[in-house]
């Protein structure tokens, strides 16, 4: 009997994932629906467009355009060149909180209640190729899970896209979302606007 308690113990003791460099504090579970982004300068967006990997010199994010936004005043415009900028073959932005933050900065927020990521989306032309990812910050404040979608083709009106959060560990994510997209699936580059990306 106390052998097979001993093992209960160790087996639980090893389920629980410990690591000392992780220093996360968790917060309380946010409201849904939690914004990335709704309107330009808007209180209700938690995260800021600086996460910038690839060839990003060939990539503007506008927050402010104005052009049919899909709710509100303002949507996002994402403007690709598809240019080899500093060779990649693609390009990625990261909505991050705060700003800048690559792990190194206590900025998860706890999503727990969130069921999926739901993003509106068109392209100028229809057909851009990108792909949609939440989370996946590593470094020393990790996000708790990574979930994507894509890639998927925009159309030239308005869409929601949704990434399904249903099995996620949504307790710390910094990483609100990305948006990537390679310049083989769009050799000319593309314009693409993006409204109201929250959890829900
Ligand atoms: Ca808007």
């Amino acid at each position: 009997m106390k052998k097979i308690n001993l093992l209960c113990m160790l087996l639980i003791i090893m389920a629980i994932p410990v690591n000392p460099v992780f220093a996360i504090t968790l917060g309380v579970q946010e409201d849904m629906p939690f914004y990335v982004y709704t309107d330009n300068n808007s209180k209700k967006n938690h995260f800021v467009p600086s996460g910038w990997m690839g060839d990003y010199g060939a990539v503007k994010i506008n927050q402010a355009c104005r052009n049919n936004p899909y709710a509100g005043d303002t949507c996002i415009e994402i403007n690709y060149t598809g240019e080899p900028t500093r060779g990649s073959g693609w390009v990625g932005v990261f909505w991050q909180n705060p700003e800048n933050n690559w792990g190194s900065k206590d900025g998860g927020f706890n999503l727990s209640k969130a069921k999926k990521v739901s993003i509106m989306a068109r392209g100028a032309k229809g057909g851009e190729m990108l792909e949609f990812k939440m989370g996946g910050i590593t470094g020393k404040y990790p996000d708790s899970d990574t979930v994507g979608i894509g890639p998927l083709a925009l159309t030239s009106e308005w869409k929601e896209y949704t990434i399904d959060l249903t099995d996620a560990e949504l307790f710390y994510i910094s990483g609100g979302l990305v948006f990537a997209a390679s310049r083989m699936d769009n050799p000319d580059g593309f314009v693409v606007y993006l409204d109201e990306i929250k959890y829900e």
